[in-house]
């Protein structure tokens, strides 16, 4: 079938040859439409040209982001010339028939191939508008001629002048092929682009800019030499950054370090005051309360055996009274609730003040052994999300992003009949965070905002439940508990029946999700699923 072309749109980024080819369309009688910088061009050939905005009636807006989507235009592509309700729908709502659609296309390709292209270059030129209408044209090739490439405007011209202002069916469904073609070559073009960023966060060579601090003692083992160095370009609020107020008899260590950090990264989580106390990398007590004392005296008696030799993380400054708390645990308080002695390897805080740092440096033994790292204010505000996590393999290295996920209310489900309470759900979130701090396989056991109980780092997860239980003894009656990964069979559920726990956290996920829901409702347990995993390797 023949369709005479009555109505054209061009609107073009290559305008190569447009203006020749609008003169020879408008020649022939076409009416034609374009969109502003096309349209100038073809004005300045001395044709006719109907501006876009006065067809669709809105201004080209948002920079040129919409300017013809519009259903006027998409409309005027798309409306079966052949079909009553089609036609009586065009009428109805003033959109007149769009005969022919030249477009080609911000250059996308063009832009991302340039060295200094950004981001944002890379958006701009994403050509929305154009695609749309060469799509809406090519649907509807029965009645609608779409070009796409200056190369095809001889032919459709000369077609017209031959044909009496028409094209044929064949040229309109070989340029409704080619312009589909086109916009899947646009897409992908796209795509790949953006795959590529995914991969460029992880570039092919890395350099990680870093400044030696201090040649350490040693490493984790007396015969390993070792040394600290410090990434020169973090502003974090960190171990790493942090200043050493007060060195002990002996420098920090290698291990000092990791487990500074450990015990630190998680006290960092808390917005009220807090307390952890850390053990080997992992949290044998932690604590919050809207008074830091009460936090670390929780957080101590947690586990006041492990707590021997720990390290001591603070979300807010020692004081002589906080100071006077940590020193009793090692006499009196911690005497009283079954500890046979107390020192601890490290503490450190935001700040330390002068009568805190005297009271600490007075108390025979341990006061004087204690390293004292002083942190500056805590804020989650100035955490590198670009920085590495970097882990060593044998002749090789892993990098990966850090886990830098917490607790996301808005993804939790609560799959069991019992629904956590609110005091429930204050320990169900206190036990996720201190599982995405501990070595995997993780279950925490969190009750009154004290975490008293923490199986860390066994090869399976049963294992580390029991063990967790079993730190807890009595103080898991009433306990939450945290699963840093979900739980493969309802086995665990039915060891936290018995322990007393009453409410769970795990991502879920599991192939016996059912199962372990069933096990949790028939026990009577509230289970929440927060859709995310902390697995630490
Ligand atoms: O930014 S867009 O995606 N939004 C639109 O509504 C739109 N309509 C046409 N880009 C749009 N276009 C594109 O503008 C065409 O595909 C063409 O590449 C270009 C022509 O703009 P101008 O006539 O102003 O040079």
């Amino acid at each position: 079938m023949d369709i005479k072309i009555k109505t054209a749109l061009i609107s073009v980024s290559d305008k190569t040859g447009v203006a020749e080819f609008a003169k020879e369309l408008s020649e022939m009688g076409v009416r034609i439409i374009s969109t502003g910088g096309t349209a100038k061009k073809i004005q300045q050939a001395g044709v006719d040209v109907v501006s876009i905005d006065s067809v669709t009636g809105f201004p080209e807006m948002m920079n040129g982001r919409v300017k013809t989507l519009h259903p006027i235009i998409h409309g005027g592509l798309l409306g079966l010339r052949d079909n009553d309700e089609h036609t009586a729908a065009m009428s109805e709502h003033g959109i007149d028939p769009i005969d022919l659609v030249c477009v080609n296309l911000y250059p996308f390709e063009k832009t991302v191939a340039k060295e200094d292209c950004t981001l944002e270059d890379a958006i701009e030129n994403i050509d929305i508008g154009g695609p749309s209408m060469v799509r809406s044209a090519s649907k509807n090739y029965k009645f609608v001629t779409v070009v796409t490439n200056p190369s095809d405007y001889g032919e459709i011209i000369s077609q017209m002048k031959n044909n009496s202002g028409s094209t044929n069916f064949q040229l309109r469904e070989r340029l409704a092929r080619e312009a589909f073609s086109l916009t899947a070559g646009y897409d992908a073009a796209i795509s790949k682009y953006l795959s590529g960023r995914a991969e460029e966060r992880f570039p092919k060579k890395v350099s990680i800019p870093v400044k030696k601090v201090k040649d350490l003692r040693y490493g984790e083992n007396p015969h390993q030499q070792a040394a600290f160095y410090r990434a020169s370009d973090s502003k974090e609020v960190c171990v790493a950054n942090a200043e050493m107020i007060e060195g002990g008899e002996k420098d920090i260590s290698f291990n000092n370090l990791l487990d500074a950090n450990a015990a630190f990264e998680l006290v960092k989580e808390f917005d009220a005051p807090a307390a952890v106390v850390v053990k080997h990398l992992n949290p044998c007590g932690c604590s919050f309360d809207d008074n830091i004392k009460e936090a670390y005296r929780r957080a101590y008696l947690g586990d006041v055996v492990s707590a021997f030799g720990g390290i001591i993380a603070l979300n807010r400054p020692v004081d002589k009274e906080l100071a006077e708390v940590i020193m009793e645990s090692y006499s009196r308080f911690g005497k009283e609730n079954g500890a046979s002695g107390f020192f601890a390897e490290v503490i450190i805080a935001p700040d330390y003040d002068q009568n805190a740092l005297e009271t600490i440096r007075t108390l025979k033994g341990w006061g004087k052994r204690v390293r004292l790292l002083k942190t500056g204010e805590v804020s989650r505000d100035n955490i590198n999300e670009s920085e590495y996590d970097v882990r060593c393999i044998t002749g090789g290295l892993l990098l990966q992003q850090r886990d830098l996920i917490g607790w996301e209310p808005e993804l939790i489900t609560c799959p069991t009949k019992l629904k956590p309470t609110d005091a429930q759900m204050e320990d169900l979130k206190m036990a996720w965070i201190c599982a995405k701090h501990v070595k995997s396989n993780t279950i925490t056991l969190v009750n009154g905002r004290k975490l008293v109980g923490c199986g860390a780092g066994q090869m399976n997860r049963v294992e580390s439940g029991l063990i967790a239980f079993k730190n807890a003894g009595k103080q898991a009656q009433g306990a939450a508990l945290g699963s840093d990964a979900f739980f493969p069979f309802p086995d665990n559920v039915e060891n936290a029946a018995q322990a007393g726990v009453k409410c769970i956290v795990q991502p879920g996920g599991s192939k016996k999700d059912d199962e372990v829901i069933a096990k949790a409702d028939e026990l009577g347990i509230a289970m929440i699923f927060t859709g995310k995993r902390h697995f630490r390797h």
